[in-house]
């Protein structure tokens, strides 16, 4: 290891591919892409603390926002010249597409996916870097340009201790938005500062003037406990089960079982989250299910009448599950899932036995996860025979179940059809007369709507307005969901633009999050943006959907001396049919944010939070990521 010199680097390629196409290297230039120049800095620091050369790797972002330091207290990037290329081994790292450490045995790198792509890639990308290197007794810097040298390396004094400290600005040039977010980066420090136990993590925040150490003697096992912490679930059972495991791939996981009904495992490798999972969360989950499985019949405790299913056995399970391999593969659109299939049979092989074990040595931790489990599988049992009562209604019996109060199209083709759910009567009624009715349905709900964030199946489906929702919708919930029958092929969300309006709107999301996530997934879901303004100005008038929009208009579009009239609208209620027609449901002129889960975990953290605090801004929220999502879809 200690004999690793510039020699050691190989494949030598330039920069301007990485300008020309940013994309290809860092997914986008919106502000994921952006971040990943963060991620890229940040996984080298780590790479060399996990090898064993670091302890402490620190974070600045600086006081514009669109800067910032990442430094290590690591080996510091080599300097000596490289004998065939004559330069730096810190210049070719930099300056070159790929170039790297060759794969030294042993060692876990981040390679893979859309990391691991260099510190090149940082480089080419950002009007300004500079990179500081402390080693031998003397601290070096060289200095960069849109990923030229500026100049030769410099001995710049004289050093203590070794390390590397990089600054950089990303390119205006190349992100259209260069700002960075210090919640996004506190966030992924915190979890390198989990994953990476006994690693110091600092985050120095000069935005905010705040200054955030990381640091997790127990890894994991603390970041269970902050996880359940942040989404307020209760355990039901306490002490976490814990593996640790290395035979030439490092496996550590966490989990216990809460009363929640959802299941929320987080996975990683090589300490990068993999939203979309893999073959190592498949592992565990079948790992889990088989140990708990075993346990239960081996001591004679299978429930009579009901089978156990793996789902009721991972129901309220949450976990985090961490694994470290040489060679990761990933897969998928945004690569983060993990594709070595290996790994499966190993994490499962590994979870299984020490699981069953630990049931077997903590006999009443196992049975309150047995009862919980039991719980499960007959509340399934009563949720389905709910379900299938109101899809049975909708499915079997043709048109005449359908709610009274939904104006349906007259299309008997489902091909370009829409469902408008409307606020309110009155609403509806103006919604209804001023529709295409041979393919806009709309289904008028009545005053606030259920939050049905924690509620079963079962019980959101007692709910009267809800359950004429899905009669309309006829695709069913929960076990009985079948999208071959959803009646439309989009669903569109209707209400006011006022704060009301919102809250209803978020209630809605968080139905069709929680029990119709399906929808979202493929893309079904819209929310209609209806004008809060309209402006009169001689002979033209203007919808605007919010006060910036009025504005602007007001500022480009109002011209002459004629002064513009402008009315805000109280609600859909008193807007004429006609108006509504050619505002918010033609679809030639009209606006839509389609829903998106752009970001689930970060969608489930809101909607969790979802009780107890300004509706009105969580709908922002929600709406400000449906907004992106949808942008990055043209
Ligand atoms: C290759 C070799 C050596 C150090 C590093 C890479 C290195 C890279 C980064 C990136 C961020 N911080 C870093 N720290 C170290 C050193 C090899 C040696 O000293 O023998």
């Amino acid at each position: 290891m200690t004999n690793y010199d510039a020699s050691d680097i190989t494949v030598l390629e330039g920069l301007e591919p990485v300008r020309k196409r940013p994309g290809m290297y860092i997914g986008g230039v919106a502000s994921a892409g952006l971040h990943h120049l963060v991620w890229e800095l940040v996984d080298n620091a780590i790479d060399e603390a996990m090898n064993g050369h670091a302890s402490e790797i620190t974070v600045t972002l600086h006081r514009d926002g669109r800067s910032l330091t990442c430094a290590d207290n690591g080996r510091g990037i080599p300097v000596d010249v490289h004998p065939k290329h004559k330069k730096p081994a810190i210049e070719i790292i930099f300056t070159t597409l790929h170039a790297g450490g060759k794969f030294e045995p042993g060692n876990y790198k981040t390679a893979g996916g859309l990391h691991g792509v260099g510190a090149s890639v940082v480089n080419a990308l950002s009007s300004e870097l500079v990179a500081r290197v402390r080693r031998g007794g003397s601290e070096f810097e060289m200095r960069f340009h849109a990923g030229q040298v500026q100049g030769k390396l410099k001995t710049v004094g004289k050093a203590r201790g070794t390390g590397t400290t990089v600054f950089f600005r990303p390119d205006p040039e190349i992100f259209p938005k260069t700002e960075f977010s210090a919640e996004v980066i506190r966030e992924r420090l915190e979890v390198a500062s989990f994953l990476h136990k006994g690693l110091r993590v600092v985050f120095a925040d000069e935005t905010q003037d705040q200054k955030h150490v990381f640091h997790h003697e127990s890894g994991i096992v603390e970041f269970l406990e902050s996880i359940l912490r942040e989404r307020k679930q209760r355990s039901v059972h306490d002490a976490s089960f814990t593996l640790f495991r290395e035979n030439g791939l490092r496996i550590e996981a966490v989990l216990r079982w809460t009363e929640s009904t959802d299941e929320h495992v987080r996975s990683f490798v090589n300490g990068i989250p993999t939203g979309s999972g893999g073959t190592h969360e498949n592992g565990f989950r079948a790992g889990v299910v088989k140990a708990v499985r075993n346990f239960i019949e081996t001591h004679n405790l299978s429930p009579r009448g009901v089978t156990l299913t793996a789902e009721d056995i991972r129901e309220g399970l949450c976990g985090v599950l961490s694994v470290f391999l040489a060679e990761p593969q990933f897969q998928g659109q945004t690569k983060d899932r993990l594709n070595n299939p290996e790994v499966q049979a190993a994490v499962d092989g590994a979870v299984r036995p020490a699981l069953e074990q630990w049931l077997n040595q903590n006999r009443s931790i196992a049975e309150q996860v047995v009862h919980r489990v039991i719980l499960a599988a007959r509340a399934r049992e009563a949720s389905r025979a709910a379900s299938a009562a109101v899809t049975r209604r909708s499915a079997t019996s043709g048109r005449l179940t359908l709610p009274g109060k939904l104006s349906d199209c007259t299309s008997t083709n489902r091909r370009d059809t829409e469902l408008f759910i409307v606020e309110g009567d009155s609403a509806g009624g103006s919604a209804k007369q001023g529709r295409d009715r041979s393919r806009q349905a709309v289904l008028p709900l009545r005053g606030k709507v259920l939050n049905t964030e924690t509620l079963s199946i079962a019980k959101v489906l007692e709910n009267r307005e809800i359950a004429d929702l899905v009669t309309a919708l006829g695709c069913g919930v929960g076990p009985g969901f079948d999208l071959e029958k959803l009646r439309y092929e989009r669903i569109v969300l209707l209400a006011d633009a006022d704060s009301d309006g919102n809250h209803i709107t978020t209630l809605l999301l968080t139905f069709f999050y929680r029990h119709l996530p399906q929808l979202i997934r493929d893309k079904r879901l819209f929310v209609a943006v209806p004008p809060l303004y309209r402006i009169d100005a001689g002979n033209d008038t203007f919808w605007a959907k919010d006060d910036d929009d009025k504005e602007r208009i007001l500022r480009t579009r109002v011209k002459g001396n004629a002064k513009p009239e402008i009315t805000r609208f109280k609600g859909l209620g008193e807007m004429m049919p006609k108006v509504l027609w050619d505002t918010t449901l033609n679809p030639a002129t009209r606006q839509f944010v389609r829903v998106d889960i752009a970001d689930a975990l970060e969608t489930d953290r809101i909607v969790s939070e979802l009780m107890g605090k300004d509706p009105s801004a969580r709908f922002h929220f929600i709406m400000d990521r449906a907004e992106e999502a949808q942008a990055l879809d043209v």
